[in-house]
């Protein structure tokens, strides 16, 4: 049978990591692109035998899954650009891990290093079409700082996954209010994927219903939600002794696949530009509605309460000491 489209490019980086593994068998049977957009996947990862057999071992799993949307190609290198030569998407998944000791500056500065290396080679030799999607953390911040190595493509053309947030956020809603995950929605997260980040159960609804009215727990919603949400991924750490994995390829595949379906109104980190009064050059999460294939408008009309503003100004702080912790790499 002959394939109705042409393949598109998608460079992977850390893909023989933990979120990688979980990725890439729902990206190849077509949960992403749609199960008719044939794929040539380039999977870059650091130069170690190890990450090269490990990715290696991916390739040949992935073949044999015998999935019906045949992968045009792989490629498997250690050379960012060769990895993002004519991609189409660039899904920025590696990074360093915090290590033992090491302060938050430390982590900011190492993977900004990664992340200003990549973001030369994708300026260089992405398809003009690119989007980039940043995964590895601090994932606002080296969105930031990548999208400083850009002069081809806009600053929208660079996002940073936060749609584990909004996910976290609305499945916790539900569970409160014993409803189906469907019955949730109108929730975003405003901010930095950080604890100081603000789920906005102040515009969500269950069933239709305010969920402020649903709940009624005020107390609930402003502290023990928040912190939750905000906190979820150190508890992840705590219980399954690695960060986590399923549920973050879940959330990259959310945040891709909205991307590309118009109409779509969904929690992406963009360059602020001002919007939910963040300082314009940092990459926060907010509402966003899809106009087209990977292009975006921010919705703007989400009401702020004093509750929201000042969480909003302490997630702002937050991003510009990040801000300033990298202020010589950007
Ligand atoms: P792993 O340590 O399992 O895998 C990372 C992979 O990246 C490794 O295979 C490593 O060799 C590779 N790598 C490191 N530097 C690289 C480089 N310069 N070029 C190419 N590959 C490189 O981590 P994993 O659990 O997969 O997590 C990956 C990243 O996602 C981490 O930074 C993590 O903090 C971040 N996360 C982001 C989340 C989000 O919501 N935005 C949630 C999950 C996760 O914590």
């Amino acid at each position: 049978m002959r394939d109705s489209k042409p393949p598109i490019k998608i460079a992977i980086t850390g893909a023989a990591g933990q979120i990688g593994y979980a990725l890439l068998f729902r990206m190849a049977s077509g949960e992403m692109f749609g199960p008719d957009q044939p794929m040539i996947l380039h999977l870059i990862e650091v130069p170690s035998e190890k990450a090269m057999k490990a990715a290696n071992g991916l390739i040949m799993e992935l073949h044999d899954c015998a999935f019906p949307l045949l992968l045009k190609g792989t490629v498997i290198t250690s050379d960012a650009l060769e990895g993002f030569r004519g991609a189409n998407w660039c899904l920025l998944v590696g990074a360093k891990p915090r290590g033992r000791g090491m302060e938050r500056s430390d982590l900011l500065k190492e993977n900004g290093r990664i992340f200003i290396e990549q973001g030369n080679a994708i300026e260089k030799a992405a398809a003009d079409d690119c989007r980039v999607v940043i995964v590895g953390n601090p994932v606002n911040t080296n969105a930031m700082i990548l999208s400083s190595r850009l002069k081809r493509f806009d600053a929208d053309r660079v996002t940073a996954m936060m749609r584990l947030d909004e996910n976290r956020a609305r499945a916790r809603l539900a569970r409160k209010a014993n409803v189906s995950v469907r019955d949730v929605s109108e929730i975003y997260v405003l901010g930095n994927h950080s604890p100081t980040m603000f789920p906005t159960f102040h515009t969500a609804k269950i069933q239709g219903k305010p969920a402020v009215e649903a709940i009624r727990d005020l107390n609930w919603l402003r502290g023990e939600f928040i912190d939750v949400v905000g906190k979820r991924g150190a508890a992840i750490i705590s219980a399954r002794g690695a960060s986590s994995a399923a549920s973050a390829a879940n959330g990259l595949i959310d945040h891709v696949r909205d991307m590309l379906t118009p109409g779509k109104i969904h929690t992406l980190g963009i360059q602020s530009k001002g919007h939910y009064g963040f300082d314009p050059n940092v990459w926060a999460g907010m509402p966003v509605r899809t106009t087209g294939p990977g292009n975006f408008e921010v919705v703007k009309d989400l009401p702020l309460d004093d509750f929201a503003r000042e969480k909003v100004a302490a997630s702002n702080k937050e991003l510009l000491e990040e801000r300033a912790a990298v202020k010589g790499m950007l």
